[in-house]
């Protein structure tokens, strides 16, 4: 068999290599998975319009997300439970990241706790999934600035849990794995119908960190985070595993870019598999994409090689698409690439 040549070679093999219910947790949405498939097919109705004859010798995919440098405007999306996918876990992915100089989001509910994660000593942000308990809340957050995180991704699409029904039928064989972030005896909760604009307000006051609130779908929740002090707006229906009939997360970009007006920076997720498809987001007003599920798979296929390879392969998608629609850096790419 030869080296994986895409993302989506990863994805045929981590399912065979995979047990049923790990399987199910990584590939699964929420109900009849409309959303899932739709976050990729957005990307794919997009078309690129390639400008010729410019000197593109010397391509630069750098830029800098909340200040911070980063190789390329593609990161690793916060997810949970790596464990399950391979015995290296989040440490291993952390690795292949800052090898690359590419950010990487730590999840509240990693398998490892967020202090063994930061030992890679990339570009990392951590994600924080409130509690009802501030001090619970508190606790963490002192734990990622003393652990070198550079900002607090606040996830907000999860005000109850997803019905995803690929887990729910191996009920069975329980996906939900040791939380190397919670106490002895302690459970992180994801689900938070608790969270409320007043509650970013709280997280925002006790910390220095800049604030990145991940889930937000539209105009008018995009420019309430702006006013509730965000540094940015992450743009996601957490990869279509929680509100089915979400649209497409590409489709409402625009709507949020608008709405930010620049006072904030704003990121996409959900369906990126491709270089190009960080070239669509940029040209449509997004500082960066992030990646979930594909990354995941290159774990379970080879560990922290696995991820170094597929993050690799991103790398070279974005320069050869960049160079062949005629832009040299990031900067460059502007709404008139894409149609
Ligand atoms: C996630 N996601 C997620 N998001 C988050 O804020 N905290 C988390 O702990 C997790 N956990 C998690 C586990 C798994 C297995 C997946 C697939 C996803 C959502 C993730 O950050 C991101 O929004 C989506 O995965 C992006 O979509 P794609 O790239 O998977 O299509
Ligand atoms: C998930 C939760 C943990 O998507 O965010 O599985």
């Amino acid at each position: 068999v030869s080296d994986p040549v895409n993302l989506h070679d990863f994805c045929a093999r981590a399912r065979d290599t995979l047990g049923e219910s790990a399987c199910a947790y990584l590939d699964g949405g929420a109900s009849d998975e409309i959303t899932l498939r739709e976050n990729e097919a957005a990307f794919q109705r997009r078309r690129l319009r390639p400008r010729v004859l410019r000197d593109v010798t010397d391509i630069d995919t750098t830029t800098r997300l909340l200040g911070a440098a980063v190789a390329m405007p593609i990161g690793v999306a916060p997810t949970a439970y790596n464990a399950l996918f391979h015995p290296d876990a989040e440490p291993a992915v952390a690795r292949a990241a800052a090898h690359r100089d590419v950010m990487y989001v730590a999840s509240t509910n990693s398998s490892c706790s967020m202090e063994t994660i930061a030992k890679a000593e990339g570009p990392r942000w951590f994600q924080l999934y409130a509690q009802e308990d501030d001090a619970v809340t508190g606790a963490l957050i002192r734990r990622a600035e003393a652990a070198g995180y550079g900002a607090l991704v606040v996830t907000v699409d999860t005000a109850a849990p997803a019905r995803r029904e690929r887990d729910t039928r191996l009920s069975d064989s329980d996906t939900r794995a040791a939380q190397g972030n919670a106490a002895p005896g302690q459970w992180l909760e994801a689900a938070a119908p608790f969270l409320t604009w007043e509650l970013i307000g709280r997280v925002r006051d006790s910390t220095s960190l800049p604030l990145v609130l991940k889930g937000i779908m539209t105009g008018e929740d995009a420019a309430l985070a702006v006013e509730h002090g965000a540094a940015a707006v992450w743009v996601s229906n957490h990869g279509g595993r929680q509100l089915d009939r979400a649209p497409a997360t590409l489709e409402v970009l625009e709507e949020v870019v608008a709405a930010v007006g620049g006072g904030a920076e704003v990121y996409v997720d959900g369906g990126v598999r491709r270089g190009a498809d960080a070239i669509i987001a940029v040209a449509l007003g997004a500082r960066a994409v992030f990646v979930g599920r594909p990354v995941l798979y290159a774990l379970a296929c080879g560990g922290e090689q696995g991820v170094r390879d597929a993050l690799r392969i991103l790398d070279e998608e974005l320069r050869n698409a960049m160079a062949l629609l005629g832009v040299r850096s990031v900067g460059d790419i502007s709404r008139e690439c894409v149609v």
